[in-house]
């Protein structure tokens, strides 16, 4: 089309057009944008991450993904809209928003995502075959306290762990970049639906960090930008003691793992009356929250 690419934050994409805007930015802006393949995914998707950088090495990095979860498209519909206004729109988001790498995944999980279209609106793990079921649940594969509390063994369950921590080309991707880019990423931040939540580790356990009183306090301010630019409210808590306990997931890998100080997993809307069949006209004010979320934990971790 006219613009070079596909997408809009009207409808929800497929993985062609998302994956073709991520292109024609790479393409558009070279100084300020890159695009990595970090892996494929079980049936041989790209995992395409975007980096989004206007300076030199050694800046403070931010990492978000979306789309862990095939059915949960709001998800990567917000997080392409947080890749638009950080590229297409960049002058309208202040200084410390050009002072941080931000490396972006706005689909973790494309078999799912794919299949989520295609099959199953309501499809969740990826699409590892193991025995009689399909599915590893991506968001408890991850290799921190794996196998515990809130995940299950039996491949046939939706929160199936997999068969080994990382056992899953996806989350073994996130984590093998990630762990390269230890030194410089100061947070780390997965994007699902749906409940209004802003949720810091725990995961496996109903208890926190050393430093819960710092993921708690950013975690409301992060709330109140959210509430500023789209109107929702979001519940700040650890995972397990606010939603429910899972083991092996992204963010307490994040935090616990490879020891990133901010590490949130957001919930974005609604509460429950449309769940992951969120209506495209809620897209734009769900992803201008998210936007607000991470423009919140960049200013945070540059003291702007
Ligand atoms: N909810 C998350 C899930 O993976 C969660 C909740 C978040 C658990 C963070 C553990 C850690 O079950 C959805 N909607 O996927
Ligand atoms: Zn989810």
């Amino acid at each position: 089309g006219r613009k070079g690419h596909r997408m809009t934050w009207q409808s929800y994409h497929r993985l062609a057009d998302i994956h073709g805007y991520l292109d024609y930015l790479a393409q558009t802006y070279p100084q300020l944008v890159s695009l990595q393949t970090i892996g494929s995914s079980v049936e041989g998707r790209p995992l395409k991450v975007l980096k989004i950088s206007s300076g030199s090495p050694g800046r403070p990095a931010i990492w978000i993904d979306g789309g862990i979860h095939a059915r949960e498209w709001i998800s990567p519909a917000s997080v392409t809209y947080i890749i638009n206004e950080l590229t297409e729109n960049q002058e309208a988001h202040g200084e410390h928003v050009k002072s941080v790498d931000w490396y972006i995944l706005p689909v973790l999980n494309p078999d799912g995502y794919e299949y989520s279209h295609r099959v199953d609106r309501l499809w969740r793990k990826n699409r590892q075959v193991s025995g009689h079921c399909a599915g590893t649940d991506l968001n408890r594969n991850f290799g921190y306290k794996w196998g515990g509390a809130g995940s299950s063994k039996e491949p046939c369950k939706e929160i199936y762990a997999g068969s080994r921590p990382f056992s899953e080309p996806e989350s073994a991707a996130v984590s093998n970049f990630i762990q390269s880019h230890a030194g410089s990423m100061k947070a780390y931040v997965s994007f699902h639906s749906y409940g209004q939540y802003i949720l810091h580790p725990w995961g496996y356990v109903r208890g926190y960090p050393p430093d819960h009183a710092d993921l708690s306090r950013v975690g409301h301010k992060i709330a109140n930008a959210m509430y500023q630019a789209g109107g929702a409210s979001y519940t700040v808590g650890g995972a397990a003691a606010t939603l429910y306990p899972a083991s092996g997931g992204s963010d307490d890998w994040a935090k616990g793992a490879a020891g990133i100080k901010y590490s949130y997993t957001i919930e974005l809307r609604d509460r429950g009356f449309f769940g992951f069949i969120l209506p495209v006209q809620y897209i734009l004010p769900t992803a201008r929250e998210a936007l607000a979320a991470v423009k919140t934990l960049a200013s945070e971790i540059t003291n702007v």
